[in-house]
């Protein structure tokens, strides 16, 4: 097999969806035959696409809307999800990255609720949350992570296409795991950034605001590789395909959930996955 004792170091981010999507490539590739080093669990999405360019990892799984703005500094708005891949795709490969298998489950950037908070001012939309941050600061307090604080689609962008300034006293800078148990309580915060398939929203009984003027983008997982090793093993992508293909909104939401609320290991609930959806021995 052309993959036979071939090293490929995986990477993820820190949050509990990345160490299980790194967990689900590392399986994979080890039962494709390659020699997979494990190099996930990195802090912060900028320090894992750094370690891709600059090889210290040669692929983690990505999300199209991160790339799209974070990354390639794209203000077009692009609502199919295959075309906002295909582009992003085009754009990375001058950055000798290399996309591939996106999957279909979109864990979008959202705003989220205290359920008796957003009862008690008849918020359901970002543009009531807008307005009440307008109307009533005090009552707007939002915790949210490092990146949501400074990513232009986090915070900046959201309150510049909404027309609303977070006043500092209610802007609460907090790890992004604790957001959900905080907007939960209510105590310090009655909204926050969440990540959409985050199994704490449903656990924390949050309320996810609508984003009514489409501000986030599509974020599908995929594979993200650096292009060298891309070309040297081309047969891999149609590994990744089928295992992408399989993960929708539902299933990274079950995932997460085992890890994120009842604390399983990502790696056990990799191998489970794959074993039970028969992409793994
Ligand atoms: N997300 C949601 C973020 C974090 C959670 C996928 C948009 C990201 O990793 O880019």
């Amino acid at each position: 097999d052309a993959l036979d004792g071939v090293t490929i170091t995986v990477g993820s981010k820190e949050f509990d969806e990345q160490l299980v999507l790194g967990q689900i490539a590392i399986l994979t590739l080890q039962a494709a035959g390659a020699d997979p080093v494990d190099q996930t669990n990195i802090t912060g999405t900028d320090a894992v696409r750094q370690s891709l360019v600059t090889g210290q990892i040669d692929l983690y799984w990505e999300y199209t809307g991160t790339a799209w703005v974070s990354f390639l500094k794209q203000t077009e708005r692009v609502t199919d999800p295959e075309q906002l891949f295909d582009k992003v795709k085009t754009l990375d490969a001058e950055n000798d990255v290399t996309w591939w298998a996106r999957a279909p489950g979109n864990d979008t950037y959202a705003i989220a609720a205290n359920r008796a908070a957003a009862e008690e001012h008849g918020v359901t939309t970002i543009s009531d949350y807008a307005e009440l941050a307008k109307s009533n600061p005090e009552a707007a307090s939002t915790c949210m992570g490092p990146e949501f604080n400074s990513r232009d689609d986090g915070l900046p962008g959201l309150t510049a296409m909404y027309g609303f300034t977070l006043p500092d006293a209610q802007r609460h800078e907090v790890n992004d795991a604790v957001v959900y148990t905080e907007v939960g309580s209510g105590k310090t915060c009655d909204f926050g950034s969440v990540a959409s398939t985050d199994g704490r929203i449903p656990a924390q009984d949050l309320i996810v605001l609508e984003d009514d003027k489409s501000f986030f983008p599509i974020y599908n997982p995929a594979i993200t590789i650096r292009t060298e090793l891309a070309t040297k093993y081309p047969g891999l992508e149609d590994v990744f395909t089928p295992i992408a293909e399989a993960l929708d909104d539902k299933t990274l939401l079950a995932l997460n959930e085992q890890v994120s609320v009842e604390g399983a290991a990502p790696e056990k609930v990799a191998a489970d996955w794959l074993r039970d959806k028969g992409f793994i021995g």
